[in-house]
Formats: C-alpha cells, structure tokens, sequence
C-alpha cells in the first residue's frame, strides 16, 4: 500500500500577502510532511479541472480569474508512517470555506488564521481520494507516492 497524499494549494490572496511561510510552518507544525512544492501561476484548465463540480455556479468565471490571477504555492503532503487519514485531517486543519464563518467556528483554522474575506480563503485541500488522485495527476504527473514503512521492510523479508 501506499501512502495517503492530499493536494495542498496556497491560493494567489495568500501569496500576494505574504502569508506563505507562515501557513507552512503550521502545518510542518502539525505533523504534515511536504513532499513536493512547487509555485506557479495557474492555468485556467488547471483551475477549471479542480473546481469542476462547480462548474454551473454563477461566480464560476470569477473564481476562474482569482485563482489564475497571480502565482500560487501547489504542494503534494502527507503524514506519520502511513498517511494517516490526511486528507480529512487538512481538510479540518483548513476550516470552513467561508473565512466569516472559519472565524466564528474554527478560529484556529488556516482560513479563520490567514484568509481574507468570504472566499478569499488562502488555503485549498483535496476533499477526497479520488480528488487528491486527480489533483496529484495533473499537478505532478511525475509523482510516486511513497510507500508505507512497515509493508516495504514486510515485502523486503518475505
Ligand atoms: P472548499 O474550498 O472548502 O472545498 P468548495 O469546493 O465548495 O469549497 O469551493 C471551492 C472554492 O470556490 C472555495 O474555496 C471558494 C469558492 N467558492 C465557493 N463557494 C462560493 C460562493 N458561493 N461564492 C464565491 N466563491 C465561492
Ligand atoms: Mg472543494
């Protein structure tokens, strides 16, 4: 088996703010282990694929144009010896979509932390496997998730 990895993406608002480090110092804080990072400004089929299941809503083009506005931090994580369910662990790290409501109910949250305002959120994670697996393909196509400990040495004996 390998690990579970999750898609990690600063968002253009919190890179023009200069908040990049310190997001990744809490979440190197957390336990979370940076396997690639990457800045690059993203393409609008690169934002269209991520944001697919939102396709038909109004503000659509407008969230298309903000995430293709200026460069972004694209990162691929995982955690401890086996990945340790870290895609809902970012995704509870990350907080509520909305900054407002980060704030009132998770105010430890990255987005309650370091987001701007109402979707202005800093912070994106993949919110499943099959997200983080389509995700991880077009961002990092070259990419090979490590194995977990345990079973390499287990193989390695047998
Ligand atoms: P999340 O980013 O928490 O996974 P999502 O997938 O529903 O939330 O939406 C993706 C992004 O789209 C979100 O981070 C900000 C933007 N967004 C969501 N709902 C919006 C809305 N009603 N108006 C404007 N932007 C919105
Ligand atoms: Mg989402």
């Amino acid at each position: 088996p390998v690990k579970e990895v999750s898609v990690v993406i600063i968002k253009p608002d919190a890179v023009q703010s200069g908040k990049c480090d310190e997001i990744l110092d809490e979440m190197k804080k957390r336990g979370i282990e940076i396997l690639r990072q990457e800045e690059r400004q993203l393409t609008d089929e690169e934002v269209k694929n991520v944001y697919i299941h939102l396709q038909d809503e109004p503000f659509f083009e407008e969230l298309v144009a903000f995430m293709t506005s200026s460069p972004s931090i694209v990162l691929a994580i995982t955690k401890g010896k086996t990945g340790e369910n870290v895609i809902k662990e970012f995704r509870d790290l990350i907080g509520p979509t909305e900054v407002e409501e980060a704030k009132e109910q998770a105010p430890e949250s990255l987005r309650a932390k370091f987001g701007q305002e109402k979707y202005m959120n800093a912070v994106h994670g993949s919110d499943s496997s099959d997200t983080a697996a389509r995700e991880l393909a077009f961002f990092f196509p070259d990419f090979v998730a490590p194995k977990v400990e345990g079973q390499a040495k287990l193989q390695r004996t047998l």
